[in-house]
């Protein structure tokens, strides 16, 4: 870890955490029944935090801990719920003094999320789900991550529609950009995320995953979330078209960190660390030989 606001390949994160010298690495841990390749598995509260545990000693920089799940068709979960979910967690991963980010599009959740220690907020609507969410995340004063988002995941497919989906991805987030900020957020705590897999198929999500450089036109650090989604398992098909089961999809995953990194993402968001871990640390060393 380094203390500078910039990094030795030109990296720089949101004001209010640590800086690496590299991509940092978001371990996820999803305490939910159903989302789409690990529900189920970190339901129960100490099962999660002791999950959370296992993803920082394989070298996760932080957690993002989420109680709703986004699959595509998902139905929303009560904001009684989302608590009784994500702030058990939340406290029990800080308390052991990991840095934790919270996954929630509820303003509620951010803000108990934050007062339990949470030290980001990463919203996939961007702040749309919840007209409370931006003066929430102002108020607290932590970074905020802005997911391009076109609707809540029940009919998001429908949404998947596109002339040209890099002109009009790069327009949706400089639209939320500037909502965030005009709702008061600092612009250096913003993070922008294109959504893979939101309103996107699997073209859609190569098509960006090309041109993350257009996206570091926006001058905001990029977060990537790629891990275990559908557009992997469309490359991965077999003869028959099959995709490989979502937990079959961690190779891939990390081969996307490689090239993320390599091309100055801020950080990755993955399911299974250690191999994203040693892809960053590779792309690192690439870099620096450069
Ligand atoms: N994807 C999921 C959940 N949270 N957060 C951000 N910032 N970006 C994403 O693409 C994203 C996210 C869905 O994946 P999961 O259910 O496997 O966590």
């Amino acid at each position: 870890m380094v203390t500078s606001t910039s990094t030795s390949q030109g990296r720089t994160g949101p004001r209010g955490l640590p800086e690496w010298d590299r991509c940092a690495v978001m371990g996820v841990v999803n305490v939910t029944p159903d989302s789409f390749s690990d529900g189920g598995r970190w339901f129960d509260h100490e099962q999660a935090v002791k999950h959370g545990l296992d993803l920082v000693a394989q070298g996760a920089d932080l957690v993002d801990v989420g109680g709703e799940s986004t699959r595509p068709g998902a139905k929303r979960v009560s904001e009684a719920e989302e608590l009784r979910r994500v702030l058990p967690v939340v406290r029990g991963l800080v308390a052991a003094g990991v840095l934790v980010s919270v996954d929630t599009m509820r303003a509620s959740v951010a803000e108990q999320a934050v007062t339990a220690g949470a030290r980001l907020v990463n919203d996939v609507s961007g702040g749309l789900a919840d007209p409370a969410m931006i003066p929430a995340v102002a108020a607290a004063g932590v970074p905020f991550v802005v997911m391009h988002w076109r609707g809540q995941s029940i009919d998001m497919n429908n949404r998947a529609v596109y002339e040209d989906v890099l002109a009009e991805v790069l327009g949706e987030l400089r639209t939320a950009l500037d909502r965030a900020v005009a709702g008061g957020v600092a612009p250096e705590r913003i993070v922008l995320d294109p959504g893979l897999g939101f309103a996107k198929t699997a073209g859609h999500d190569l098509t960006l995953l090309a041109h993350l450089d257009r996206l570091q036109d926006l001058g905001r650090p990029l977060l990537v979330a790629a891990s275990r989604k559908r557009f992997l398992g469309r490359v991965l098909a077999d003869e028959a078209g099959d995709p490989p089961p979502a937990r079959e999809r961690d190779a891939a995953t990390a081969a996307v960190t490689a090239i993320a990194a390599r091309d100055g993402a801020w950080a990755v968001r993955v399911h299974e660390v250690r191999a994203s871990a040693d892809a960053v640390r590779v792309a690192r060393a690439i870099g620096a030989a450069a």
